[in-house]
């Protein structure tokens, strides 16, 4: 479409008309929520003719589309996005003023749309935004959870979870598709009947779509972000509410909504469990069926679905979509069962994002068979016909009672992919060893990327500007021109100016937390950060038992030449996961106690950012001086945030685990501060029954940080508080913390000798800015469709 040039009074008036006409308020009048939600409306309308216009594109040329089913999408704001994208920032900027807006303001009243838990659904969200870049014609399913995933707050320093309200103002950027509705049942019986079998549900519920157009760069092409709510068939009992029971009446209706409430609901219970299983089954039956039924309006040859459809399940979530399609197709359509796998097996493809077994999801066929009763018949099926194609396997889908997510996903797809060059290749040796062996063709790589619109560009426009000013505008959509900034990087004028950007950022992040959070941070600190979910395969207690360490060093000696740090984490626990919560509460007390320490205080602070989400990460990440990428190797499949804060000009202290590897070979071993064991390395000392042991033994300074964890240092008031941490740090140590802890406290020295030269330290931090254009998920994308779904850009 040609792009109409518009002046900036016309905008002016689109913001006007949305403040006066869909918001219904006199500018004199407006609140900041009417002009966001009028700027917003105006931005939309933008979108809008790209979206119409790429939709249309896309079913004229009736290529292969793409469906990316995920229970996660972790998209944050959209505004900012939508603007930049538009290449609309100073006809804003100009509007906005005209009436005495400032942007940055609006840009602020938005709220974060945390429908994902971390990696997984953010690297969702930075796929779509590559995916409309590049005009590949896809669409993204997932859950409209009404309250995403929940707000984090700390009290006494315990983390306290409360419902996200990201839905109680109107979401200005979706469409509600009330005539895009499925009925969906669960449980009933399986019958025979006329030679046939049919599934009748017990219990029926309806999915209803909204969509929201995800606007590539520069506009040139929109796909659709379709999110399922849950609606009841029949919402509203009027015989009960009549009879005066209002509370059964609304029963129906409570129970279909609660379907797409919340982002993984607590499932230590049964009752978790089911509503977990069934938020999977609900939005992968209600995208199947818009997948058909959309190609059915345009093809009559059911045959063709693998040429021009490519269904990517985002980790097993979603993975129960195979049986569905298959009993589609076979039940309701009546193809023949092999002739339906060939064709499922043709469309699916399955994207693995974890090796730890307890993250591998597996159901008690008990609770499946009585939710899914027809489906739990298709997995024998499927396993049959797998182990007549190959007699000498042993793994099947379902097995020991369970059904198995990671195995039933493995043989139904044609494609399996990795997310790291060294996950994949852990995955070929561990998880998926067996199944491998039987089809070796099957597993590819795809490392993981993000997209430098929002990871660099628009979180940071003051480098983006400084790139953009030495090199064109061409790396935001083809990133690995940053590697044309090497030549500048020897340029002392041009460094300074590198220099000058990171500490403006500092500044800003100095002033953030000085506003929320009353803490008043050193902007002449190294700013050390580590922000991703807790788990203690990420090792945040290593982090923070090294910084107990420093500490304690520091106090034995506080006239010494020390560099000075601020520890920076951010991240939430899993609401039952109370090991990473004590993990918290720990990171917050010792805060408490350095922080005031005033012998030590000019050389370390430590500070917990509450609440950890898409916009805190953009407002952290081009602060950043360090970035603590520390998982015990093998654990982390690859990691994003490593490799936006390589992007952003940070250096990495990190293990040799998921992309951390390929960043160092492409930021090169100087410029990346190694530790820590190989993932080979990790499983032979596990066998050391006594590895914790001997790696406290071995160093003072570990034994004394764990003593200060044991002796109520940091919980006066309640000196048992963490001794459990110690404990198992001593006794158990299964994520081998003790084991790294020499060599991470010694590459920790390093960092801190490489920041006494802030020249060098720049020229490091520049180096990974200009090499890490490889991590774009532009590049990951273009991977994706070429090794995986054979689909092809529509862009000329
Ligand atoms: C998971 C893995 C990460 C990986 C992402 C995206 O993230 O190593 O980078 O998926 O592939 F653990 P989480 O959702 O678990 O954070
Ligand atoms: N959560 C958010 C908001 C992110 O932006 C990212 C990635 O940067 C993650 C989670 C995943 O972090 P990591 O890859 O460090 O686990």
């Amino acid at each position: 479409m040609a792009r109409k040039v518009r002046t900036s009074s016309e905008f002016r008036d689109a913001l006007l008309k949305h403040l006066t006409y869909t918001m219904g308020k006199d500018p004199e009048h407006a609140q900041f929520f009417d002009w966001r939600m009028a700027l917003s409306h105006a931005i939309r309308d933008r979108m809008v003719d790209h979206w119409v216009d790429s939709t249309r594109k896309t079913y004229e040329q009736d290529g292969k589309r793409v469906y990316y089913l995920s229970m996660e999408f972790l998209i944050g704001r959209l505004l900012e996005d939508g603007i930049v994208n538009l290449e609309m920032v100073e006809e804003v900027e100009d509007a906005l003023d005209h009436f005495g807006m400032d942007m940055r303001t609006i840009l602020n009243d938005e709220p974060d749309a945390a429908l994902g838990n971390g990696g997984l659904g953010r690297l969702a969200a930075c796929f779509l935004d590559s995916l409309s870049t590049i005009g590949c014609p896809a669409m993204g399913y997932g859950i409209r959870y009404e309250n995403g995933l929940f707000k984090q707050s700390f009290v006494d320093g315990r983390q306290v979870e409360s419902p996200e309200t990201w839905l109680q103002e109107p979401h200005p950027w979706e469409f509600e598709r009330p005539e895009v509705r499925f009925t969906l049942g669960f449980g009933g019986d399986v019958i025979y009947e006329n030679g046939k079998t049919l599934w009748r549900p017990a219990e029926l519920i309806q999915a209803e779509a909204f969509d929201t157009p995800i606007i590539g760069w520069k506009g040139k092409w929109a796909n659709t972000l379709r999110l399922w709510a849950g609606r009841a068939v029949d919402p509203f009992d009027l015989g009960l509410f009549n009879a005066g029971d209002f509370a059964a009446a609304a029963e129906h209706e409570a129970l279909a909504r609660t379907i797409s409430r919340v982002l993984y609901p607590e499932d230590s219970n049964e009752a978790g469990k089911e509503l977990r299983l069934k938020q999977e089954f609900f939005f992968s039956a209600a995208s199947i069926r818009d997948i058909l039924r959309r190609f059915d309006s345009q093809h009559d040859d059911i045959r063709l679905l693998p040429k021009k459809v490519a269904i990517q399940l985002n980790d097993t979530h979603p993975a129960i979509a195979g049986p569905e399609l298959l009993r589609i197709l076979h039940d309701e359509r009546g193809l023949s069962f092999e002739d339906a796998l060939e064709i499922v097996h043709g469309c699916m493809n399955y994207t693995n994002h974890t090796l730890l077994p307890e993250a591998l999801e597996r159901w008690d066929e008990r609770l499946f068979g009585r939710l899914l009763p027809r489906h739990l018949q298709i997995i024998d099926r499927i396993d049959d016909a797998h182990f007549k194609a190959h007699p000498q396997r042993t793994l099947s889908a379902r097995s020991d009672g369970q059904v198995k997510m990671g195995e039933l996903s493995f043989i139904v797809a044609n494609r399996v992919n990795g997310v790291s060059a060294l996950h994949t290749d852990l995955m070929k040796q561990t998880v998926f060893k067996e199944l491998h062996a039987l089809h070796p063709d099957r597993i590819v790589n795809e490392t993981n990327g993000v997209t430098p619109r929002r990871w660099l560009h628009n979180c940071n426009p003051g480098l983006s500007r400084l790139i953009t000013d030495t090199i064109g505008d061409g790396w935001v959509d083809d990133l690995e021109q940053l590697e044309k900034l090497e030549p500048s990087i020897r340029d002392k004028v041009w460094i300074e100016r590198f220099e000058g950007v990171k500490a403006a950022n500092k500044q800003a992040l100095v002033s953030y937390v000085a506003q929320t959070h009353g803490v008043k941070l050193n902007p002449a600190a190294m700013f050390d950060i580590q922000i991703k979910r807790m788990h203690e395969y990420k090792r945040q207690h290593l982090n923070i038992l090294e910084a107990i360490a420093h500490w304690q060093e520091i106090k034995d000696n506080p006239n010494g030449d020390w560099t000075p740090r601020v520890k920076i984490f951010a991240g939430k626990a899993a609401q039952g996961y109370h090991f990473a919560k004590d993990i918290i509460r720990l990171i917050n007390d010792v805060a408490k106690l350095v922080n005031a320490d005033h012998a030590t205080r000019d050389y370390l602070q430590v500070i917990f950012l509450p609440n950890y989400n898409v916009t805190l990460a953009e407002r952290l990440i081009p602060a950043a001086d360090l970035s603590e990428q520390i998982s015990t190797a093998g654990k982390e499949a690859s990691g994003t945030g490593n490799m936006k804060f390589a992007l952003n000009g940070a250096l990495t202290v990190g293990t040799l685990d998921g992309a951390n590897v390929e960043i160092r070979e492409r930021v090169g071993d100087d410029n990346f501060f190694l530790f820590g064991m190989l993932a080979d390395e990790v499983m032979q000392r596990r066998m050391m029954h006594d590895h914790a042991q001997q790696a406290i033994a071995a160093d003072p300074r570990l034994a004394r940080a764990l003593n200060a964890l044991r002796d109520g240092t940091f919980s006066p008031e309640d000196p048992g508080r963490y001794t459990h941490i110690a404990d198992n740090l001593t006794w158990s140590d299964y994520f081998l913390v003790c084991s790294d802890f020499t060599d991470y406290w010694r590459a920790q020295r390093e960092v801190d000798a490489a920041y006494r030269n802030p020249d060098k330290w720049a020229e490091m931090a520049a180096l990974n800015v200009a090499r890490s254009g490889w991590f774009s998920s532009d590049r990951t994308i273009r991977g994706y469709m070429c090794d995986i779904w054979g689909a092809e850009s529509l862009l000329a």
